[in-house]
């Protein structure tokens, strides 16, 4: 007998906030930390893109690269990505969770959070990725930072690497386009799954895999991203993901790995067939990632671009072996907005329509940094991976980043409230009139922290304001937004009065 009348979130549904060692953390040397590839980035703003210091040890030449398209990094012979005095770097001091870490765990735990997304800061477990052994010191900070949300009952979901690749390894090995960074992810995957698989269950391999297309040296620390390095570095990542979904099964059967994916939908401006042909193409550039790592093999449509391109994987028979075998035990992923494409541009333009940041949606607003606010997205992400995939998905992160304003120890952000109003109640609508078996909600830097995209401090997604500016000012202190007692009501009462 099916049917009956169950609606809304499932009981245990996963409700909680989501960060990032190297946008949260700080404390960026200190207990025997290395660099990692964050550590050299910039400040930028959302008119200029975050570059990549460097520096030629031989001659001291010092200069600065642009991350963002692969294409367009750069960084002269002989010269090595490197942190230069008089440079600020935000993920230095970031919002200093290292040291407060209980306050932020405890501000979570009031607002009922179930679950927390973090990540190990892999240069904090092996500071140069290629060390011998692991760092204590490292290992015990996590210890404790999982020690106080087990005394609140929040449930860790950790990330292994959100975009926090050793420099060391960028620098002596060119990043993940060298096969010998899997044996060192793998062995400080087994380091850290050993230590606490009686604590963490879900864990995700890569943030934003295909990130990896736009940013290559963020994804994967590489350094010269040609078409064949980004497909090679790719490549590495899926078959060291592999690998930990083997091991984590092996250490513990009740062990949960998911993949995490950059999800955006793509909406045509014209009818034209032929914008849809090229939307459809660009969503394979997309779900060639999801369709590796958690359909566990390379599709036709990728091998047809490789042979195009000229492209040839250093790979070998056991490889794909493994893909098939191990593939990720459910699909993560992240949906902040959606965006517009058309061959039509002209068109756009004369309807102004066409902006800095491509074609606009007529049909939507848009935040400071013109990424839309699209209350059907998470509806229209989860069907496209449930479709193709049926296996348990879990949004990671979703929000709104505002330059909020703190005025009498107050920020009235309603605009976020209203957003996340929206997106929540699409999520509810994939599950209640789609069926989708949902896992949980992690809402982007639910703290305060510095933004990935352009290392600002302004651009906040948080429930809880952190004191610092762009300049690194501030005294750190923390302040509820009006947003933290809207969402401690919604998981009050798990979502049923969205
Ligand atoms: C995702 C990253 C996060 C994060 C978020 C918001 O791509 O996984 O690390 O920061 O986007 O982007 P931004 O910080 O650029 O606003």
């Amino acid at each position: 007998m099916r049917g009956g009348r169950r609606m809304g979130f499932p009981e245990n549904f996963l409700w909680g906030g989501a960060t990032a060692a190297n946008q949260y953390e700080g404390a960026y040397l200190e207990d025997g930390k290395g660099l990692n590839t964050a550590d050299v980035l910039t400040n930028g703003s959302h008119t200029e893109a975050r570059k990549v210091t460097w520096i030629n040890k031989k001659t001291n030449k010092k200069g600065h690269a642009p991350v963002m398209w692969g294409e367009k990094f750069e960084i002269p012979e002989g010269a090595i990505p490197a942190v230069l005095e008089d440079e600020y770097y935000p993920s230095h001091t970031a919002t200093d969770f290292y040291h407060h870490y209980k306050e932020d765990i405890a501000l979570m735990a009031k607002m009922g959070f179930k679950v927390y997304r973090l990540s190990i800061n892999w240069a904090r477990i092996f500071p140069n990725g290629d060390d011998e052994h692991p760092n204590e010191l490292g290992l015990e900070f996590y210890d404790k930072v999982f020690d106080e949300l087990e005394k609140y009952g929040i449930e860790p979901l950790v990330t292994l690497s959100h975009y926090e690749t050793p420099l060391n390894l960028s620098v002596k090995y060119g990043g993940w386009v060298n096969r010998q960074l899997i044996d060192y992810f793998e062995r400080y995957s087994a380091i850290v799954i050993e230590r606490y698989h009686d604590r963490v269950k879900y864990w995700l391999t890569f943030n934003e895999i295909n990130a990896m297309d736009l940013a290559p040296y963020i994804a994967g620390g590489v350094l010269d991203p040609t078409p064949q390095n980004r497909a090679q570095a790719a490549h590495n990542q899926f078959i060291a993901s592999a690998k930990v979904v083997k091991l984590a099964h092996k250490v513990d059967e009740k062990i949960k790995v998911g993949q995490m994916l950059a999800f955006q939908p793509l909406y045509s401006y014209t009818c034209d067939p032929v914008d849809q042909v090229k939307i459809m193409e660009l969503n394979q550039k997309m779900l060639f990632y999801s369709d590796v790592q958690t359909g566990g093999k390379y599709p036709e449509y990728r091998w047809k671009q490789y042979e195009r391109e000229g492209i040839v994987l250093d790979d070998s028979p056991e490889d794909y072996e493994l893909l098939a075998k191990y593939p990720a035990d459910f699909l993560s992923f992240s949906c902040y907005g959606s965006s517009v494409f058309t061959t039509h541009q002209e068109e756009a333009k004369s309807s102004g329509n066409l902006g800095s940041n491509g074609v606009k949606n007529p049909y939507l607003e848009t935040n400071a940094w013109g990424w839309t606010t699209d209350p059907e997205c998470l509806r229209i992400a989860l069907n496209t991976l449930w479709d193709r995939y049926r296996k348990p998905l879990w949004i990671v992160e979703n929000g709104i980043g505002w330059a909020d304003v703190l005025e009498d120890g107050k920020v009235h952000d309603d605009y976020r409230i209203k957003y996340l109003k929206a997106n929540i109640k699409s999520m509810k609508e994939a599950i209640d009139i789609d069926g989708i078996d949902l896992l949980g909600y992690t809402m982007w830097g639910c703290i305060d922290l510095v933004s990935a995209g352009t290392g600002e401090m302004r651009k906040r997604y948080g429930f809880v304001y952190v004191d610092r500016d762009d300049q690194g000012n501030g005294t750190l202190k923390r302040t509820p937004k009006d947003s933290f007692y809207w969402y401690k009501e919604v998981i009050q009462n798990n979502g049923s009065e969205i």
